[in-house]
């Protein structure tokens, strides 16, 4: 192998380098698609924001609350650099569904808004699917991954909050995720936790690689 110099000295830990670009309330007030995008979609505090936030190791990238249905926007951000590696891309933090506290009207708002999204978006190349790995594949969980399978977009579904669980059971969960992907080639499940940063390098190897394959 040529010795290049990138492969001369060992990557520090990866990281995301984003910065916001816009939030938006709908896709017709969406900015123009013009990058590759990978959309954080999940339940209502899964803790998609948490993931966000992890990723790029700032607590400021996006708004995480302890009352869940704070997100209510798509919120974009630009991304730079994947573990030092140059990428053009942008990360989508979409609104959860089933935020029970909302009224129902601003509820259907949202939904309608993320549906609208997931289904239109042109430049959407692939799904990160959050879950609170306590309580994965809930109805929303299904439609998402079966809709994602028919779509053929890459989906990565992350059992957020490890943490909360021993190792056994976090492998029994993971177990019962991948038996559902079974069938689906372009889709994968992994533990990951926001609050302890498990799962952290193997989820920036597949955003960097999703990106990369945008790139070629
Ligand atoms: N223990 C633990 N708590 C977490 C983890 N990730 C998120 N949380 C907590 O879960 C709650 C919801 O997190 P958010 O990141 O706001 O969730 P969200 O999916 O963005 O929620 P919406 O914006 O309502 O869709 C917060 O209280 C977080 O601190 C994790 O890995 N472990
Ligand atoms: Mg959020």
């Amino acid at each position: 192998m040529p010795d290049h110099p990138r492969n001369a000295a060992p990557q520090p830990p990866g990281r995301l380098d984003c910065t916001f670009l816009t939030s938006a309330p709908d896709i017709a007030r969406a900015p123009p698609g013009d990058r590759p995008e990978v959309a954080f979609a999940g339940r209502s505090n899964a803790g998609k924001s948490s993931v966000l936030n992890r990723l790029t190791g700032s607590r400021q990238t996006a708004k995480v609350s302890k009352t869940p249905g704070r997100t209510q926007l798509l919120n974009f951000f630009d991304v730079a650099r994947i573990a030092g590696e140059p990428v053009r891309g942008r990360l989508v933090d979409l609104p959860g569904y089933g935020y029970a506290k909302a009224n129902r009207d601003a509820q259907a708002r949202w939904q309608a808004a993320v549906n609208r999204f997931l289904s239109e978006r042109e430049a959407l190349v692939a799904v990160v699917l959050v879950m609170d790995i306590r309580h994965p594949l809930q109805p929303f969980d299904r439609e998402l991954i079966d809709w994602a399978a028919a779509s053929h977009l890459p989906l990565l579904a992350l059992l957020n909050k490890a943490d909360k669980l021993k190792h056994g059971a976090q492998q029994k969960a993971l177990a019962e995720v991948q038996r559902y992907l079974k069938e689906m080639p372009e889709a994968r499940a992994m533990v990951f936790s926001a609050l302890k940063g498990q799962g952290v390098d193997r989820v920036l190897e597949v955003l960097g690689g999703w990106f990369a394959a945008e790139a070629a």
